[in-house]
């Protein structure tokens, strides 16, 4: 988290539950102790820009989160997609609800099927649509129904280098972004790719909604640093068709 209370009193080490399904053996949870700490936190709500909202501390669930993922992935596995340039990207990647983005040697688009099964995306779980209609009413977007959920996966050293979010039908509909487990560094940049990019934290439970002018933004994500969870993950709910 963001900031944490000045507490004294007996360490309370952090580990979450998204060491389960980096092919590791099961680990304990969070504990209670944590799991108090947590929940006085405050959340806070930062503007970056017109239409970009930073909320910090907002998934307060995120345990059950990625209980969630780790379902989905049973299902439609994490996979290294390829780009239309033919190199596998180092983020892994699945999709949950109507619609999933998916990259590959054609181009960036998004499928009603998954296709490495030719089935249908696992069913978006209530909880995920739940949560990103709060954080986008919260930052002032009514009414958000996200028809896609891309779950992106990032091990130590998995990046994500800048570009921007044009393959949905309509801009100014927002896109909410949750991360879990490991922080990263996050690059904020403008309008073109040359506009220096601003670097801030996000941690597991943050929530980012990103509308209005903004939406546009390049972006990325700094090389993820090995930590005390197997892996981070980002939840980028968007409003595809
Ligand atoms: C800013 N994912 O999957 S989510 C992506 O942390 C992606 O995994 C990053 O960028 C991640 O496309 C960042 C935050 C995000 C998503 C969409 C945006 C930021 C955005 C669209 C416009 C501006
Ligand atoms: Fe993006």
């Amino acid at each position: 988290m963001s900031s944490w209370p000045a507490l004294g009193g007996p360490s309370t080490k952090l580990r979450f539950s998204t060491d389960l399904f980096v092919d590791a053996p099961a680990k304990p949870g969070r504990d209670g102790v944590t799991m108090d700490l947590l929940s006085t936190l405050p959340a806070s709500n930062e503007t970056l820009e017109p239409g970009a909202v930073l909320l910090r501390c907002f998934a307060r669930n995120d345990a059950a989160l990625i209980a969630d993922i780790g379902r989905i992935a049973a299902a439609a596995p994490f996979r290294h997609m390829i780009t239309p340039g033919g190199f596998a990207m180092s983020v892994a990647m699945t999709n949950c609800g109507q619609f999933g983005w998916i990259t590959d040697r054609k181009g960036y688009r998004y499928s009603a099927v998954d296709p490495d099964s030719g089935k249908p995306w696992p069913a978006m779980p209530d909880a995920f649509r739940d949560l990103a209609a709060r954080a986008a009413d919260t930052a002032g977007f009514a009414g958000f129904a996200p028809d896609s959920c891309l779950i992106n996966r990032y091990v130590a050293g998995a990046r994500m280098s800048l570009h921007q979010d044009k393959d949905e039908a309509d801009f100014a509909v927002p896109i909410v972004s949750v991360s879990l487990g490991l922080p990263a560094t996050f690059l904020w940049g403008g309008a073109k790719r040359n506009d220096k990019p601003r670097r801030f934290r996000l941690e597991t439970g943050d929530v980012v909604v990103w509308g209005g002018p903004a939406r546009l933004n390049f972006h990325g994500v700094d090389p993820v640093t090995a930590g005390d969870e197997a892996c981070r993950y980002n939840l980028t709910f968007r409003k595809a068709a």
